[in-house]
This record gives C-alpha cells, structure tokens and sequence, in this order.
C-alpha cells in the first residue's frame, strides 16, 4: 500500500482508503506502518501488541527467580539466555507498537497502573526448578502454537517480529522438554516433581488461549482483518494434540481424566478449563499478581535513573549535531 493518512483518521473518513484497505486484507498482503487503517484496526492491534510485549516482560519473572539457584552452571546459562531472550521480544514487540503511533512509556504507565492486561500465564508460582522444565515445555509450547500463524498477521511489523521471536521460542520449548526427561531419567523423587509441575500448568496453560470461542469479543473483527489467524479454541486444540504425544513419550499423565483421542474428529477430546478461574486471574487474583506487579512497579522506579540519563545523553547528541550542522 502506498496511501498515507495522519494516525488518528476516522474509521469511516475516505471510503476509497477503506476501500484499498480492504483490498489488501483481501490479498492477503500486508499493512504497513504508513498506510492508511481503520481506527479499530490500530486500536486492536495496539491493545495486543501491548499485552504481549507486557506478558514477555513480565514472564520473565516465574523463571528468572531460578536463575540463581539453577543446579549447574549449564542450566544456570540456558536459563539466563531464556530468560534475556524473552526481555528482548518484549523490545521487539514495544517496538511494533510504536510503528503504531503508541507510545512505550505510556503503555509501561498503562500496564503499571493496571490498565492493560497480561498473560494471565505468569500469575502462577514457580516452586520447584521442575517448573522451569514445564515452563519451557507448555508454556513456549503454547507460544509457539499461537505465534507460528501471527508471523502471516496483516501487520507487517508484528508478522516479521513474530518470526524470531517464534525461533527462540522454539530453543525455549526444547530446552525445557530436555530438562524434563533429563529428570525423568533421575530419581523418582525427581520424577515426582516433574509430574507435580505438569498437574500444576497444564490447566493454566490451556487457558491462555484465552476464553472460549464463544465468549472471545475480539475474536470476530481480529481475524476479519487477519491479526489473528485461527480461533482460540482451534489454537488450543492444535496445542493439545502436539503435546499429548510428547507427555507419552516423557512418562508422564496429564490431569485430565477427559482426555482421549476421537478417532473420527482426528483430534483429542479434553475436558473443559476452568473459566471462573480465568476471569479470576485475569481480574488481578491469580496467585502471585500482586507480587508480580510489584516487582514490575519497583524495575520501573530503579530503572529511572537508566530513563533519565539516557534522555540527557540524547539531549547531548542532538545539541552537538545542531552545533555541527551551525558551525
Ligand atoms: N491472559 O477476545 P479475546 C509468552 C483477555 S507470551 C490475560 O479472546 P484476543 C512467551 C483479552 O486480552 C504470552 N488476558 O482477546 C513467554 C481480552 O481483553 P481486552 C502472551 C487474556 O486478544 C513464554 C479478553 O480477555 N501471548 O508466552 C487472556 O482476541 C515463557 C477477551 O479475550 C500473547 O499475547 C489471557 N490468557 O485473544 C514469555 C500472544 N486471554 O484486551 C515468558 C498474542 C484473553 O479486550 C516465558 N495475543 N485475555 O481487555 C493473542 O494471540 C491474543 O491476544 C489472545 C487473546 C489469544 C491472548
């Protein structure tokens, strides 16, 4: 597309723009930062972009509590690697929302203040370096499921984002499969904290899919405009049969007494998540919220002073150009 328009246009302002917009979802082509889009367009894709560049940032907390306690030096620099990778898709993905007209300070306000959301994921505790395993395991499992098809999404930058950050995903699920059936290879007590962790995430992890087909106001008009590629549910249904293989292999059930193959669907059947549950997490009751926003609130405030000196050294840059290009 080639049309340019000011951020702020009305949705229904220049039917022609509409019209090529349009055309170009049509085509499957993509959408570029300069282009002209419906306002709801941006706002959607402002709103999950944002959710997402926040749940990177603040996922790297259930994790990174293990970083100092990792048993090995090994783990310790597979972790830290996991963990700095995913600071590193949260700065991707600010970014992506900047080609927005978004501004990052102001989404950081937005999250610290409560007004946007993150993935409900990281609202649940990490007690045994078991979970670390499964983190890697479903939790970069379930990323990938739904992040493989966000690389054809209709916003260029996030598509092309989404395309590194989906193969450090993939180094992410694997590492985290490998920690498993190393201690599946151990001892029973270890393979007793495998199993623990897996009856604790799996239900979690099925549900950051987000809510069910049905109850999804944004699912409708996000894959219209092809943002969002499959439904939730078709994703976390594709997320289940990838993994239920994989558990089989590991040695290890998942808590789901529903759970069986459908020989004419050609897909597992499985039970139904706990939705209260969701809605609960989501609303700032999930077990470790409040920890987890507090820790964010508090990286903020000590990283003022980083805000801070690097503003005064860009102020020092440009006057020294402006000298330059005086003199
Ligand atoms: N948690 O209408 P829908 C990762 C909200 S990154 C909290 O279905 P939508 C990497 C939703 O925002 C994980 N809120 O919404 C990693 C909406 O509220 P709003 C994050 C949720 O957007 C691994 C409302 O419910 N991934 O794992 C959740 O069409 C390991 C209604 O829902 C992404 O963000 C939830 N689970 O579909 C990092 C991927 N589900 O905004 C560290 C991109 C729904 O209207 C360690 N995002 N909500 O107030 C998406 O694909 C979509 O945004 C969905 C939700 C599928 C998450």
């Amino acid at each position: 597309m080639t049309t340019h328009r000011k951020p702020d246009a009305a949705d229904h302002a220049e039917p022609e723009l509409q019209r090529h917009f349009d055309a170009t979802i049509a085509r499957d082509q993509r959408v570029e930062p300069r282009d002209w889009m419906p306002d709801g367009y941006r706002r959607t894709l402002i709103r999950q972009i944002a959710q997402h560049a926040h749940s990177e940032i603040i996922g790297m907390q259930p994790e990174g509590e293990w970083i100092t306690r990792a048993p090995s030096l090994r783990r310790k620099a597979i972790l830290f690697a996991k963990v700095q990778d995913e600071a590193g898709h949260g700065l991707y993905l600010y970014s992506a929302a900047e080609t927005l007209g978004a501004d990052r300070a102001d989404l950081t306000e937005r999250l610290i203040e409560g007004r946007q959301k993150y993935s409900s994921i990281f609202n649940y505790p990490t007690p045994t370096f078991a979970d670390v395993g499964v983190i890697g395991w479903f939790v970069d499992g379930a990323a990938i499921c739904n992040q493989v098809p966000l690389c054809r999404s209709s916003y260029g930058p996030y598509a092309r984002a989404m395309v590194r950050v989906c193969k450090e995903e993939s180094f992410h699920q694997r590492q985290g499969y490998e920690l498993l059936s190393t201690m599946m290879r151990g001892t029973g007590a270890q393979r007793a904290m495998v199993q623990d962790a897996v009856d604790r995430w799996w239900w979690p992890s099925l549900m950051m899919f987000g809510p069910p087909d049905g109850d999804s106001p944004n699912s409708a008009a996000s894959m219209a405009w092809k943002i969002k590629r499959h439904s939730n549910d078709e994703l976390r249904q594709r997320f289940v049969d990838m993994t239920v293989p994989q558990a089989e292999k590991l040695g290890v059930t998942l808590p789901d007494p529903e759970l069986r193959w459908n020989e004419e669907r050609g897909r597992h059947d499985f039970g139904t998540p706990d939705w209260a549950e969701l809605t609960r997490v989501i609303r700032g009751e999930g077990p470790c919220n409040a920890q987890r926003m507090e820790r964010r609130r508090r990286a903020h405030e000590d990283g003022a002073w980083v805000r801070e000196a690097a503003t005064a050294h860009a102020a020092k840059r440009r006057a020294r150009a402006d000298e330059g290009a005086a003199a």
